[in-house]
């Protein structure tokens, strides 16, 4: 099947940093001599003293070591803020849009940033961080959260950010795990029009844990909290003393700069470290090149600061690169569903940043809440975190850009640091689903999952492994340098191992067909759920669809098809056959779903990725042993999906 190819305007690709040549000459420069590339690539960046090694790295099993720009030091703080304001202190660094569009935006400079992360590093100093201490951050999307994480780096601390919408527990883990000496929280979190008890939540996790934490709580709402003198800590009334210069930590170019928790297959989430040097050549570099950004645009990332995207590309990125970064508090579909789009005319964004999820559901709400906005400032699109359809692809492509921007569809992993895979927008005619093309440096390699032969040649698929390093790759897990290697470099030897499949069409260009463990077989058929999902959703009674394989005495595996429909329409054994036929038209009658059970919802973590591994606990008719259901957002969802089951 050939897919549509949309290639970016002569005049976009003309006014680009990267052009399809650019992008040819300068990838096979990274492949050849990635010291030479890297060596270049580190001077975006201000050294304290500069590095003479770029890359020193083994992937040998046993003795996975990985270090760039070993021998060079520097303050992640001071590259994204002080080396500015010489020539932008009165430029915007942070334009922060709170929940309530009633709420008046802040702009806040990059004097300011530099004056309020002073202000929160001293503080911190006074409670006792130092160099190496882990801070844990449980925030909302308020300035207050990049003013942490910059204050961190700037005193040499190590953050750990909690996505705030998890529950106590799973904070109290990350305290634990960490050893953290400081949680950084809020009173309240407003999203979507109601306030989340942050401080509430906060002291429970705190209780299981030792009483030497302390806790700095900035006032948001302003509205009572339970307060404990032996432990909370006043931010607003201590910033307020504060002095607003503080001298930056002279730091390791591989001194850890933040812990980030995250879920694998496997056990429970681990702490994923990232390093100072390469961490930031690596945001800085791929913020710039991926979206096309130029001197003053204003780029907008709608992530949580929770989430890797919110670290690397609403606050280290952009940042670093001088950029006009928009933080916003709220959802897309509060107070309605234009919010998204509002926003964009309000500070007439240049390039936007968002998840397909978000998409899929605006996309549902019909187009008139697009088209009563502006989007005329819009330059470029992307999107992150899970394998995009054509159909919401289309949408966004169509309604949303109105044709005219590139989307840049962006695969990469908490683990990776910043995009591995992705077009460039002045460089490549996009496919609808397609992450394209390897960012400079980066070596995919497509193995045979059994045998883990690499399979050359385009108009292949397996599983996606990269062959060398790269500066943002993550280092180790914290604490546990055995589950490093163990996770990412002894399936496939020698390689650092996604976790995810993919497919490398006729052209060369790469498609993530998604986790290898989402991968069923049926009657000796690989096929991808999110191509069946794809097919499903394509459908205009369909909102959303998850497909997992669960066993099938003839098949090996059968295909089972948990589906959402657009809000009205009825769940009929018609539909069921309708849906069926059209799976069967969509890719193949071997694609054809076995069982079909609608979902009033799907069980999604809070960042909106589905849980897969319950659905197919589920459709194995072994919902006895769930296992960690501790992330799921709304866990009602998962009692209807058993009383409802297919496969009994
Ligand atoms: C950045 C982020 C990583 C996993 C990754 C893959 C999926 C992310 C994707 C994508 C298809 C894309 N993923 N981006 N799949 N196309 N553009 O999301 O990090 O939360 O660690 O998730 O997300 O399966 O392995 P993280």
């Amino acid at each position: 099947m050939t897919s549509p190819t949309y290639a970016p305007s002569a005049e976009l690709a003309s006014k680009a940093h990267v052009d399809a040549a650019k992008y040819e000459e300068m990838y096979a420069a990274s492949i050849k001599d990635p010291d030479g590339f890297w060596r270049e690539q580190g001077a975006r960046i201000d050294w304290i003293k500069p590095f003479t090694q770029v890359k020193n790295v083994s992937y040998d099993f046993g003795n996975v070591n990985i270090n760039w720009y070993a021998d060079g030091t520097l303050n992640v703080s001071a590259n994204c803020i002080d080396r500015h304001l010489a020539t932008r202190g009165d430029q915007t660094a942070i334009i922060w849009e709170p929940d309530s569009p009633d709420e008046a935006a802040q702009h806040i400079t990059y004097q300011e940033l530099h004056d309020n992360t002073c202000r929160m590093a001293n503080v911190l100093k006074d409670m006792g961080v130092g160099k190496g201490d882990r801070v844990v951050l449980y925030i909302p999307m308020i300035p207050e959260a990049a003013y942490a994480m910059l204050a961190c780096t700037r005193i040499g601390a190590i953050h750990s950010i909690v996505f705030a919408g998890f529950s106590p527990d799973a904070l109290a883990a990350r305290v634990n795990g960490s050893e953290a000496k400081v949680v950084i929280t809020a009173d309240e979190a407003p999203r979507g029009g109601r306030n989340t008890p942050l401080k509430t939540n906060a002291d429970k996790a705190l209780e299981a844990c030792s009483d030497s934490v302390k806790s700095l709580v900035v006032r948001r709402t302003g509205s009572d909290v339970p307060w404990n003198d032996a432990r909370d800590y006043d931010y607003n009334a201590l910033a307020a003393q504060a002095a607003t210069t503080c001298a930056p930590e002279e730091m390791g170019a591989e001194d850890p700069l933040f812990i980030l928790y995250t879920s694998g297959s496997t056990g429970q989430p681990k702490g994923v470290v990232h390093t100072t040097g390469g961490y930031i050549v690596y945001a800085s570099l791929t913020h710039q090149m991926t979206f096309d950004y130029h001197e003053g645009d204003i780029f907008w990332c709608t992530a949580d600061v929770g989430w890797v995207t919110g670290h690397s590309y609403i606050v280290y990125g952009p940042l670093a690169n001088g950029a006009t970064t928009v933080m916003f508090e709220g959802t897309p579909t509060y107070p309605d569903a234009s919010r998204f789009w509002q926003v964009c005319e309000k500070h007439k964004v240049n390039q936007f940043y968002t998840a397909p999820t978000a998409i899929r559901a605006l996309m549902g709400q019909g187009d008139e809440f697009v088209k009563k906005a502006d989007l005329s400032s819009l330059r470029i699109l992307g999107t992150v975190g899970e394998p995009i359809n054509p159909e919401a692809w289309n949408w966004y492509n169509d309604v949303v850009g109105g044709g005219n921007c590139p989307i840049v569809d962006t695969w990469w992993q908490t683990e990776t640091g910043g995009h591995l895979m992705t077009p460039l927008p002045g460089a490549h005619a996009t496919k609808p689903g397609s992450a394209m093309k390897p960012f400079f440096g980066i070596e995919p390699v497509v193995l045979e999952p059994a045998s883990g032969e690499i399979i050359e040649g385009n108009g292949v698929e397996g599983v996606l492994c990269i062959r060398d390093s790269w500066p943002g790759q993550m280092r180790t897990v914290w604490g546990d340098h055995e589950r490093f290697e163990k996770t990412y470099f002894s399936d496939y030897k020698g390689y650092y191992f996604t976790g995810d499949g993919c497919r490398r069409d006729e052209d060369g260009d790469y498609w993530i067909t998604g986790r290898v463990d989402d991968v069923i077989n049926v009657s000796g058929h690989r096929m991808g759920t999110a191509e069946v999902e794809s097919a499903l959703v394509a459908h205009e009674k369909v909102a959303e669809a998850a497909v997992v394989g669960y066993p099938h005495d003839i098949k090996g595996q059968g295909i089972y098809c948990y589906v959402t429909l657009m809000s009205g329409e009825e769940p009929t054994e018609e539909l069921r056959k309708e849906l069926r036929t059209w799976v069967r038209t969509e890719i193949g009658p071997i694609a054809s779903p076995d069982l079909i059970q609608w979902a009033p919802g799907l069980p999604k973590t809070r960042s909106g990725k589905i849980m897969r591994r319950i659905l197919r606990k589920i459709a194995e008719n072994d919902y006895g042993s769930l296992g960690d259901t501790s992330t799921l957002a709304e866990p009602a969802v998962v009692d209807d999906l058993i009383e409802n089951r297919m496969n009994r």
